[in-house]
């Protein structure tokens, strides 16, 4: 009896303890949300289309069969419409020399930009990409992405933010931790089938998100993908997230890159 009893407490105080093990089960650890670090995807090449390596991609999104792009560096920021197939021009703003161009999204018949450090973000008409109005708001402004329902925002830290489409007020915030350690410097953004995609600023790695609690799911390690960029320019790193949810199409590029590419992603074996 008494021997049974101190097993059973041994087992209980065990099991409370992360890195312990007991018979029958392999890992304790395993079944503890959140403590393994996610796995890592790779991924295979669909299609390769062009990109100006001018660009300075900080926003990206597809949109009725076109690439809408927010590029950053003040003097050089600009907010690009193109047609996929050939990078051919459709449409294009230029921002003023003191701005830096950062994120984007579509909201109803307008798309928003925001800019780096100027806490000063525009409002232009989709259609003609006349501006149409503005708005303001604190901290940086890095990625821009949404759901149904809000807007999804990054500024460098591990803090996404969801803001209300009509005011941009920050309605709810999650931390992004992989195994429990957060994950800072979310750069681009995209909402795919419920889960966000995130750049992480100067790595070759996209993180999949959980938008309830921040948990990390899923690393795609796009190392390789276009291995002249960062010979070219130390700053022309992966960013740039578009996805077609028609055609189930995601697409990925760079700044200063000379592609985009679509790809498919592939789990580990
Ligand atoms: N951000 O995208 C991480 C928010 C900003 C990127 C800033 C890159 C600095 C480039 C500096 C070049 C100076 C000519
Ligand atoms: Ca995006």
């Amino acid at each position: 009896r008494f021997v049974w009893s101190a097993t059973n407490q041994l087992l209980f105080s065990c099991a409370a303890l992360l890195g312990c093990r007991t018979p029958g089960e392999s890992s304790v650890q395993a079944s503890v949300p959140g403590v393994r670090p996610a796995p890592v995807s790779g991924y295979r090449v669909v299609a390769t289309l062009p990109h100006s390596v001018s660009s300075f991609t900080e926003g990206f999104f597809y949109l009725n069969g076109l690439f809408y792009e927010s590029t950053g560096l003040k003097g050089h920021s600009e907010l690009r419409v193109t047609f996929p197939k050939t990078g051919d021009l459709k449409l294009k703003a230029g921002l003023s020399p003191d701005l830096f161009g950062e994120g984007i999204v579509d909201v109803g018949r307008y798309i928003y930009q925001w800019t780096w450090q100027a806490h000063r973000g525009i409002i232009y008409s989709n259609r003609t990409l006349q501006q149409v109005g503005s708005f303001t708001y604190s901290g940086e402004g890095w990625g821009m992405t949404r759901d149904d329902s809000d807007i999804i925002t990054s500024d460098g830290s591990a803090t996404l933010s969801f803001r209300n489409p009509a005011s941009f007020t920050v309605t709810r915030q999650i931390t992004v931790r992989d195994a429990g350690q957060p994950v800072p410097m979310l750069n681009e953004l995209e909402y795919i089938k419920g889960s966000i995609y995130a750049n992480v600023w100067h790595t070759n790695r996209i993180a999949r998100i959980s938008p309830s609690d921040g948990r990390l799911l899923e690393w795609i390690d796009l190392s390789g993908l276009e291995p002249d960029a960062e010979e070219r320019d130390p700053e022309a790193v992966l960013n740039g997230i578009a996805y077609d949810q028609k055609g189930d199409r995601m697409f990925v590029t760079g700044k200063l890159w000379k592609h985009i590419y679509q790809i498919e992603v592939v789990p580990p074996t």
